[in-house]
């Protein structure tokens, strides 16, 4: 059985229910328009959009769902640096995703899918960031998906690494 069958009451139930514990409170639920260049896209299996069946989100409306930082080093920097931006977890919630995974797709046909698990178990985080500083277009930004490398051993290793999208510029929920 896949969470796709639970009724639409179940999965606004459950979302009310986490996001009155966390910051994305404001507008469970429903989605706003954005204001500024929507800079990510949200497709698929999900239950709240603003653009037809799509979700987008300016960078004001990610940063309305919560903020962490992930300190970590990576194979492609040569120091430990520090991400910050929107925890996936609360993205998913603020669309009600309810697919089992998600393609992260980038320009260049670059994509990457990630189990929703992961989001469980890792807490991985949708950065806006790097050290301080908004990452610019060519700056592998202005969304780079990262994943704490330094706390969990296991996801030093390629099949994790190949799921720190960066320049991710739509999630397809699947
Ligand atoms: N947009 C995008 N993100 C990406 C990749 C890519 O080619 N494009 N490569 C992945 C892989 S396989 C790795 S190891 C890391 C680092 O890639 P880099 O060494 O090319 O920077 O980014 C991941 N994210
Ligand atoms: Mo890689």
């Amino acid at each position: 059985m896949t969470v796709r069958v639970l009724s639409r009451r179940a999965i606004i139930g459950a979302t009310a229910a986490v996001a009155a514990a966390g910051p994305a409170r404001a507008w469970a639920g429903t989605l706003p328009q954005p204001t500024e260049v929507p800079i990510l896209s949200v497709s698929g299996q999900i239950t709240f959009t603003n653009d037809g069946a799509v979700a987008r989100f300016d960078r004001p409306m990610l940063e309305a769902l919560g903020s962490a930082r992930i300190r970590t080093a990576t194979p492609w920097q040569e120091r430990p640096m520090e991400f910050e931006g929107v925890p996936l977890a609360a993205l998913l919630r603020a669309v009600g995703a309810t697919g089992r995974n998600i393609q992260a797709l980038a320009p260049h046909d670059y994509s990457s899918e990630l189990p929703i698990s992961d989001v469980a178990r890792y807490d991985p985080v949708l950065s806006l960031k790097l050290d301080g500083r908004y990452m610019e277009p060519g700056d592998k930004g202005p969304c780079f998906i990262i994943y704490p490398f330094d706390r969990f051993p296991e996801l030093r290793r390629n099949a994790y690494y190949s799921r720190a999208v960066w320049m991710v510029s739509r999630i397809d929920v699947t």
